[in-house]
C-alpha cells in the first residue's frame, strides 16, 4: 500500500464518518491509549525458562511443533521485539513467574522468588518503552503435579503457593515501580479433578482462605494491582475446576478486586462481552485474557470475529477504557509464533477501531425511540463503514507496515532468524 493511497482513502473515511456524526481523530487518540498486553508465552509455547524441557502441566495445552519457537529468555524477548515492531502504539508483556532469568543470581524455588530475578525483564522493558504485568505460575511444577495448589488438602503444600503468590506480588509492585505503570497481577491456578468430586466445598473453602492470607499483605495500587481468573474446566480438570466463575466472581465482589475474564473460559455458548456491563457495576476493574476458544478452551489465535467485535464495542460503548485491561491469552504451537502475536494483536485492535468509530450517538437516539428497524439497519451498515482506512492510517502514522505487507515481513524474520534455531 503506497502512503498516498492510504492518506486518500483516509480522507474519504473521515469525510464519510463525519455524515454519521463520528469524529475520527478523536477515534485515533483514544486507540493510541489501548496499551494491549502480549503475553510472553506464545514465543515459546508456554515452555518457561527453568526447565525447558519440562512438561506443561494444570491442564492447558498446546498443539503443533512449528520449527522456529524461542528457546531462551534472549530469544523471547527478539521474537517479542519483532512481533512489537510490526504492531502499532505502545504496549505491554506480560510475562509469568517461570520465565525468571538466574543467569546472575543462582536458581530458587518459585517460593523464593525476588525482584533481582526479573530485572533484566525490567530493564529490557524500559529500554524499548514497554510495561509489564505478571503471574504467579501455579502449574509444571512437582508441587502441582496431583492437580491442587492453594485449594490443597495439604496445609504445607497450601502455604508454598500463598508464599510463591505473594513474591509474584512483591515482584509486581517492583516491576511498576520501576517502570511507572501498575503492573497486573493476575491468579490462576490449575486446581480441580478429572472425575466427580464429592468434596466440592473442602477444596473452595481452601481456596478463600488461602486467597485471604495471600492478600493480608498489602501492596501499593500505583504499582500494582491485583486481579483473579476463573474457569470452565481443563484437560484432566473436566468434572470439576475449584476456581469456577461464580467462585471468583463471589470472591472479587466481596473483596473489590479486579476480575480476570478469559474468552476461553465459559460454555462454548456463553460470551464475556454481554459480561462487561454488568461486572463493572460490581468489581472495581476488568482484566481481559483474550483468546479464541474453538469447540474447548483451545486458546486460537485471536481473529477478528463476531465476539471480540462485540467485545470491544461493550467496552467503547460502557466507556470502561480506564476499567478494562486488555491482555491476550492464546499458544498457537503449529504456525509462525509471530505471526501469531501479530494477527492476534492487529485483529484485537481492528475491534477497537470499529468500536470507536461506531456512529453511537446516532444508534442511542434511535434505541431510546424504540426504532428498532433503524437501529438495526445502521448497526448493519457501519460493519462495512470504512474503518480499515482508519486502522492503515493509524499504522502509517505510528511508523508500522499497513495491510498485509507485514507478512513479507515475517517471513524475511523467519528465514535470516527462527528458522536457525
Ligand atoms: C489457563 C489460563 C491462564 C494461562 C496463562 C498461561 O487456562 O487461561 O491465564 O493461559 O496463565
Ligand atoms: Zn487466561
Amino acid at each position: 500500500m503506497k502512503e498516498q493511497q492510504i492518506t486518500q482513502a483516509f480522507e474519504y473515511a473521515k469525510a464519510r464518518y463525519a455524515e454519521l456524526g463520528v469524529d475520527v481523530e478523536q477515534a485515533i487518540e483514544k486507540l493510541e491509549k489501548l496499551s494491549i498486553s502480549l503475553h510472553c508465552w506464545q514465543a515459546d509455547d508456554v515452555a518457561g525458562c527453568e526447565a525447558p524441557d519440562g512438561a506443561l502441566t494444570g491442564g492447558i495445552q498446546t498443539t503443533g511443533n512449528y520449527p522456529g519457537k524461542a528457546r531462551t529468555i534472549a530469544e523471547i524477548r527478539a521474537d517479542i521485539d519483532k512481533a512489537m515492531s510490526l504492531i502499532p502504539g505502545e504496549h505491554r508483556v506480560n510475562i509469568h513467574a517461570f520465565y525468571a532469568d538466574f543467569s546472575e543470581t543462582g536458581v530458587v524455588d518459585r517460593d523464593q522468588l525476588e525482584p533481582k530475578h526479573f530485572q533484566s525483564w525490567i530493564d529490557w522493558a524500559k529500554e524499548k518503552g514497554y510495561k509489564l504485568d505478571f503471574n504467579a505460575t501455579c502449574f509444571s511444577h512437582e508441587k502441582s503435579a496431583d492437580g491442587f495448589t492453594l485449594s490443597h488438602r495439604d496445609p504445607a503444600i497450601r502455604q508454598f503457593w500463598v508464599d510463591h503468590v505473594n513474591a509474584c506480588r512483591r515482584i509486581s509492585e517492583e516491576m511498576g515501580r520501576q517502570l511507572n505503570s501498575a503492573c497486573i497481577h493476575n491468579i490462576w491456578i490449575p486446581d480441580g479433578s478429572k472425575d466427580v468430586t464429592v468434596d466440592r466445598a473442602l477444596y473452595r473453602k481452601n481456596l478463600k482462605e488461602s486467597l485471604d492470607k495471600i492478600f493480608e499483605m498489602k501492596t501499593n495500587d500505583n504499582y500494582m494491582r491485583d486481579c483473579i481468573e476463573s474457569k470452565l474446566f481443563g484437560i484432566g480438570s473436566e468434572s470439576y475446576v475449584v476456581g469456577s466463575h461464580e467462585f471468583y466472581m463471589g470472591y472479587g465482589v466481596a473483596n473489590n478486586k479486579m476480575i480476570t475474564l478469559d474468552s476461553g473460559h465459559f460454555h462454548p455458548t456463553e460470551v464475556i462481552s454481554d459480561k462487561i456491563s454488568s461486572l463493572l457495576l460490581f468489581a472495581p476493574e476488568i482484566m481481559l485474557h483474550v483468546s479464541r476458544g474453538v469447540r474447548w478452551d483451545s486458546d486460537h489465535v485471536v481473529l477478528l470475529t463476531d465476539e471480540l467485535q462485540a467485545l470491544a464495542h461493550e467496552i467503547v460503548r460502557a466507556n470502561a477504557f480506564d476499567r478494562v485491561h486488555v491482555g491476550l491469552d492464546y499458544f498457537d504451537a503449529s504456525i509462525n509464533r509471530i505471526g501469531a502475536y501479530v494477527v492476534g494483536t492487529r485483529a484485537t485492535q481492528k475491534a477497537f477501531t470499529q468500536a470507536l468509530l461506531e456512529p453511537i450517538a446516532k444508534l442511542r437516539e434511535y434505541e431510546a425511540k424504540g426504532q428498532n428497524f433503524e437501529r438495526m439497519a445502521l448497526l448493519e451498515e457501519a460493519k462495512s463503514l470504512p474503518w480499515a482506512a482508519v486502522y492503515n492510517y493509524f499504522c502509517m502514522k505510528k511508523g508500522v507496515i499497513a495491510g498485509e505487507a507485514y507478512i513479507a515481513d515475517i517471513q524475511q524474520y523467519e528465514a535470516d532468524v527462527t528458522s536457525k534455531r
